[in-house]
């Protein structure tokens, strides 16, 4: 049916009239997105069932990626690109009166996830399938992804986001695949053939409820699978209230991250975190008994991979079946299980690792509780005899110390690789957050630099950039985007930068055009557009990025001689609902843009333009109509970062610290093509270990500073009361905890340099030329590779094509 546009069109009309019993003048942009969706599904199938049947007649080992997270955006045009029948359907919707890009518009974004983490998962899954890798992600089919953000008088308001409304045509529901799983009850014990055995009896179950999504690999027959779960009530008696025990079981995959500022939202965290384990590695028992029987090679033929900790139950989870269920010796079970699984730490932000209190994990998972006893008891054994009479070390490595299971030692106890996000977090993690794991176990320690899917961030997103690169060294880079490095030559060619500039004017003017109808902004495009999109969060410093606006501001208005290229800001991020800091920072965002963009005294010079609900569709208009990337968080706290990656492959110039993968872009690209500025990690960390900043004294010194803080409190603000009195005393009063101040200075000598560089535009292009041609590096299928040959051990499978 996608073979030629004549048969397409054709077979969307049949689909269109069967499915909704409508003609098609009667037909809303809705059904026409729903036919094409199910089209594409039903065109997929044949190669899912066939990819499926390859996986269990083969003898190969499997993957599966648990994540809580998948942010995996719209599928329909990515699906329609990687199965390359994209212009088939466009035309031939064309031919039909209908536009492509408004039916693709209907789709809600899957936005099931919060930022870089989740993101990463979606990447990784597009990579595995694109390059025959047998690998599959497993999460939660959450009923509402993360909120939609909403500003109201400039405050951010949060409302349950909605993706499933209208149905989710993606996914197939496979009810005859459930699982049980137990919550709360007692563990009892029994004796078998003479052996002690456990049992978790007297529970509360619920049912785990698997919705299977196709991930379509690029240009080959490859589809894997994304398995989603849902909870819902199980067949069995229970004592609780029937309503209530429906609502409670239902709130399992109701919300991403439910609020755990009290006991209750931390049992459902934990409860989620389970129910992914659970229903996960009892489904993939499930399909491997089938096929082998005995689990005593399981290890040989499946890794379970954990993003970040929020999986790591899986350990004891698999030790449980092992144990109780195999009937396995301890050893025996330790020895499969910590082959099996493998670990990506994701921070070293401390907040952001997880320890859970006992109080609460002992009554909700009691045998897993009584197994993480063991394996903490048993490791603390073992290192009591590696380093006799250390007590503090021991004591510092414990996965149970003072009331707390902690996940993050679970985890590195429990898997046979760890490994960070870029270079420089993993040495972090090696020499500082986890130096005495790494001390203990130096083998399991390695990096893998993140990676993004070009084939969303850059065929997808940028068909315009995709066209000229294609036009210029033909498409070998789509398979291998180390060939970009072929644009290298032609950043001296002129020809090539004047269509390098049409490329990004067209993309500017349709992002202003999109800022122009949500916002009723309208923003010159040939302005500088100078963008930072990312989670909200005090170590992204968005607040230097505002101090730098206001500074500017300040000059603008104060001396009519100092003359910079005009500027666009342009802001993307969510605030945690709870996080009421960065809730104060996006207030202070866009009451400086009513500020900027309604005085006349600047004359459009400046412009500040904070978009609404920053997810990956708005971001597929935002990376490719970039000039500058803002990545300036403290160095040290960034992980790695993705956006950086994004921005750089669609020709964007990095103003950043060296910090997370910033560094390897600055290896990739030069320093001489990217604004570096700021303290570097070493000095950071030295700072936080043996103190000696003293930001006050950046306060009295710079005049700028001075300036800048005052107007936070002082009225320039107005009707804020005093909202923003927090933020001004975190930099003063509790000494500025990311530096902000300290880097200021260096941060508008670095933007000065941009605004030098732009006004020279060649030079502008050639750098930007140059970024592009050397983003290769970070393509999540360098990444994915890495991962398969250096942890998971596996091979491409067969492909037909
Ligand atoms: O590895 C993906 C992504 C990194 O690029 C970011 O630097 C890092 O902040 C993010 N980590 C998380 C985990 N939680 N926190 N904070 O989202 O992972």
């Amino acid at each position: 049916m996608f073979s030629n546009k004549e048969k397409f069109k054709a077979a969307f009309l049949r689909k269109l009239e069967s499915m909704y019993g409508k003609s098609f003048q009667e037909s809303t942009p809705r059904d026409h997105y729903h036919t094409l969706g199910n089209m594409v599904r039903e065109y997929i199938s044949a190669n899912w069932i066939a990819t499926n049947e390859r996986n269990r007649a083969a003898d190969e080992k499997q993957v599966y990626y648990l994540s809580i997270e998948f942010l995996l955006g719209r599928l329909l045009g990515s699906n329609l690109l990687n199965l390359g029948i994209q212009e088939v359907v466009e035309e031939g919707l064309k031919e039909l009166g209908l536009d492509f890009s408004a039916i693709e518009e209907i789709e809600a974004d899957a936005g099931l996830g919060n930022g870089g983490l989740g993101r990463l998962a979606a990447c990784f899954l597009d990579s595995l399938a694109s390059l025959d890798l047998p690998g599959h992600g497993c999460g939660i089919r959450y009923k509402h992804g993360l909120f939609d953000q909403k500003f109201v008088d400039g405050y951010q308001v949060e409302l349950p986001e909605q993706w499933l409304r209208h149905g989710n045509v993606w996914e197939v529901r496979k009810p005859d695949q459930a699982v049980e799983i137990n919550f709360w009850g007692k563990v009892e014990s029994y004796i078998e053939d003479g052996k002690e055995k456990f049992r978790h009896a007297k529970g509360e179950a619920i049912t785990a409820v698997p919705y299977d999504m196709p991930v379509v690999g690029y240009q080959t027959d490859t589809v894997n699978m994304l398995r989603l779960w849902s909870a819902e009530p199980a067949p069995f008696p229970t004592n609780k209230d029937i309503m209530q025990y429906k609502r409670d079981t239902e709130a399992v995959s109701e919300f991403l991250y439910p609020d755990d500022t009290h006991d209750e939202g931390k049992i459902l965290r934990l409860k989620q975190q389970y129910f992914l384990v659970a229903a996960s590695i009892g489904s993939i028992i499930r399909s491997y008994r089938k096929k082998n029987g005995s689990l005593i090679d399981f290890h040989k033929k499946v890794t379970i991979h954990i993003n970040d900790t929020h999986p790591v139950l899986a350990i004891p989870e698999l030790m449980r079946i092992l144990l109780d269920e195999e009937n396995m010796s301890w050893e025996q079970a330790w020895e499969i299980t910590s082959h099996t699984i493998s670990y990506t730490n994701h921070t070293t932000l401390s907040e952001a690792l997880e320890k859970w209190p006992t109080n609460i994990f002992q009554p909700l998972l009691p045998r897993i509780y009584m197994i993480v006893e063991e394996i903490n008891e048993r490791f603390c054994a073992d290192l009591w005899k590696k380093y006799p009479g250390q007590w503090s070390r021991i004591e510092d490595m414990a996965i149970l110390a003072h009331g707390l299971v902690k996940m993050a030692h679970l985890a590195v106890v429990g898997s046979f690789s760890v490994n960070g996000v870029a270079k420089i977090h993993t040495e972090i993690l090696k020499n500082r957050e986890m130096r005495l794991f790494y001390e203990a176990f130096p083998d399991k320690f390695n990096n893998k630099t993140n990676g993004i899917t070009h084939r969303r961030w850059l065929l997808k997103a940028n068909p315009q950039l995709t066209s000229l690169i294609q036009d210029t060294i033909g498409h070998g880079w789509m398979k291998d985007t180390t060939q970009l490095r072929q644009l290298d030559v032609y950043a001296n060619d002129s020809a090539f930068l004047e269509k390098l500039d049409q490329v990004k004017r067209e993309r500017k003017q349709i992002l202003g055009e999109r800022i122009r109808k949500q916002t009723g902004i309208v923003i010159d495009s040939d302005s500088i557009f100078d963008v930072q999109v990312k989670r909200l969060h005090a170590y992204k410093r968005q607040l230097l990025n505002v101090f730098h606006i206001m500074y500017l501001y300040n000059r603008l208005k104060e001396d009519s001689s100092f003359d910079i290229h005009p500027r666009t800001f342009i802001f993307g991020a969510k605030a945690s609902p709870g996080y009421y800091y960065a809730k104060r920072v996006i207030k202070l965002i866009n009451s400086l843009a009513d500020k900027v963009n309604n005085d006349p005294a600047i004359n459009g010079r400046l412009k500040v333009i904070f978009l609404e609900n920053y997810r990956v569709s708005l971001a597929e208009d935002i990376f490719p109509a970039a000039d500058v990337s803002e990545q300036i968080s403290t160095a040290s706290k960034e992980a790695s970062g993705t956006g950086n990656m994004k921005f750089m492959m669609n020709g964007a110039l990095t103003i950043g610290t060296l910090d997370g993968a910033n560094i390897e872009i600055k290896e990739e690209v030069g320093e001489e093509n990217m604004f570096i500025f700021g303290l570097t990690a070493e000095q950071v960390l030295n700072y936080y270990q043996n103190g000696g900043y003293r930001s006050s004294e950046y306060y009295h010194h710079d005049k700028r500073i001075q300036q800048v803080l005052e107007q936070l409190i002082n009225g320039f603000f107005p009707d804020v009361d005093d909202h923003f009195e927090p933020i001004h005393d975190s930099l003063l009063m509790q000494n500025d905890e990311y530096f902000v101040l300290k880097d200021f200075a260096s941060y508008i000598d670095a933007q000065e340099r941009v605004d030098a560089a732009y006004r020279n535009r060649n030079h502008w292009l050639r750098m930007s030329a140059k970024n592009i041609a050397h983003s290769g590096f970070f393509s999540s299928d360098r990444t994915i590779r890495q991962y398969a040959n250096e942890i998971w051990g596996l091979e491409p499978s067969y492909s037909k094509r």
